[in-house]
């Protein structure tokens, strides 16, 4: 059998979480292969939104098996609080749940690094989720991390002081006035890892392998999205893991001949949570009105999201680099009401039409170039099939069609799991 991937196309929060909630019935694993408690996937089903951070959103069904992939990274005290809020849907984690050995491990001082770093940069600050996910990355690619397999091994906590003390240097070195009391977050940290060994730790890259050869299928899902990709992303405005296909194949051990299907997920318009360049970002009411419909607000930190107009120079840089086979567009139903939609198929970089994203995408290099379509009017929300689509929203999406090359399969009406309409 095969993998398939599904990833976000822009800058995270595309709905990932939402999709591979649907999609999990048709998968007998779903794998999470980079990223960390950074992510917020967002579930909703009978009257009950979700949230999950490092734990893959097959979850919540019955027959799915979840791995939490080499690529990841995790903490354990995050990791705890999510089980913990797992428990009210009786879920039974210890068969449902495995986890790398080979993923690595944030430590309380990789949070208390990252607020230190952002903290240093001042104005110039990434807008990270100051969940450690820089620092940790930054030991793993340094050779200093530790690894969840290291929890086994009797000399855990020797290696843990020596890379901990090492923590407490660097942050001395940043001159940052940062608050912390080490022994209670040491405390916390601990006793998470105590919990954390209860569960079901493997050699994640043999077990999906040889689940593949037994027939099984696999769904890859992505965190953050890949305007954010540590190599293709809006550097150094970016998060420090490959968002992006490749990063499936070195997050899990598996060959790129084995991936298949290429699931990309975009929103209808774009947001982005953080700093860095956004062409097509709306700083008036238009924007406002959007976050407001579209409840744009980060899933984990409560940021309000900056929101803009759909980019389609960057939505195809996206699905070149990934390989998207199927598109699948989200909060169509936040667009309604608007009476003219704007596009952008091309930049003016420096009094030059461009159609690709160029190296210096700083604000004042670019001004997006748009089309205007006519916006539509009708409530989607409670729309079963495509059919039911008002003509400017079809028209909408054969315009996004064109454009990027790739079909339009699936359009998200709202939140929950029930709001999903595909197209044949
Ligand atoms: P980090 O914490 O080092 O990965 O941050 C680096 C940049 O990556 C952005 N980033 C994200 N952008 C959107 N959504 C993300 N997840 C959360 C969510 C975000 C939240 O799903 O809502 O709650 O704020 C996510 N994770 C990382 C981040 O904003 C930085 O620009
Ligand atoms: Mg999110």
């Amino acid at each position: 059998m095969t993998v398939d991937l599904l990833l976000g196309l822009q800058w995270g929060d595309e709905g990932k979480g939402k999709i591979v909630d649907v999609l999990t019935s048709k998968y007998d694993i779903i794998a999470r292969f980079q990223g960390g408690p950074n992510a917020g996937h967002t579930l909703e089903f009978d009257g009950i939104k979700h949230v999950l951070r490092t734990i893959p959103s097959g979850i919540f069904h019955k027959n799915a098996i979840n791995i939490i992939g080499n690529g990841v990274v995790m903490d354990p005290v995050v990791f705890q609080s999510e089980i913990q809020g797992l428990e009210k849907f009786s879920i039974n984690i210890k068969d449902k749940l495995l986890i790398s050995r080979k993923a690595h491990l944030i430590l309380p001082t990789h949070r208390l690094l990252d607020a230190a770093s952002e903290a240093a940069k001042g104005k110039a600050k990434i807008g990270s989720t100051l969940k450690g996910i820089g620092p940790t990355y930054m030991d793993k690619t340094g050779r200093n991390g530790l690894r969840v397999g290291d929890i086994e091994l009797s000399d855990f906590r020797e290696k843990y002081r020596a890379l901990a003390d090492k923590h407490i240097e660097m942050i001395d070195f940043y001159k940052v006035d940062i608050q912390y009391d080490l022994a209670e977050l040491e405390t916390e940290f601990f006793a998470a890892i105590e919990e954390l060994k209860q569960l079901t730790f493997i050699d994640s890259e043999d077990y999906l392998n040889q689940a593949l050869k037994d027939g099984k299928s696999i769904l890859a899902e992505g965190a953050q999205g890949s305007l954010l990709d540590i190599d293709f992303g809006t550097y150094p405005f970016v998060t420090s893991s490959t968002t992006t296909a490749a990063g499936a194949c070195t997050g899990l051990g598996i060959a790129p001949n084995k991936v298949k299907e290429v699931f990309g997920i975009f929103k209808a318009y774009t947001t982005r949570v953080g700093s860095g360049p956004f062409p097509t970002e709306l700083n008036d009411e238009i924007g406002t009105r959007m976050a407001k419909l579209g409840n744009e607000f980060g899933s984990v930190t409560g940021r309000a999201r900056r929101c803009g107009w759909l980019d389609l120079v960057a939505l195809k840089y996206a699905v070149q680099i990934n390989g998207v086979t199927e598109l699948y567009m989200m909060k169509g139903d936040v667009l309604s009401g608007f009476e003219n939609l704007k596009v952008c198929t091309a930049y003016n970089y420096k009094g030059e039409k461009i159609d690709h994203l160029p190296f210096n995408i700083e604000e004042e290099n670019v001004i997006p170039i748009y089309e205007e379509l006519k916006g539509w009017n009708a409530d989607l929300t409670g729309m079963q099939s495509y059919e039911q689509f008002p003509e400017e929203l079809k028209a909408y999406i054969s315009f996004i069609e064109k454009e990027v090359g790739v079909p339009i399969k699936i359009v998200s009406v709202g939140p929950d799991r029930k709001q999903t309409i595909t197209i044949q």
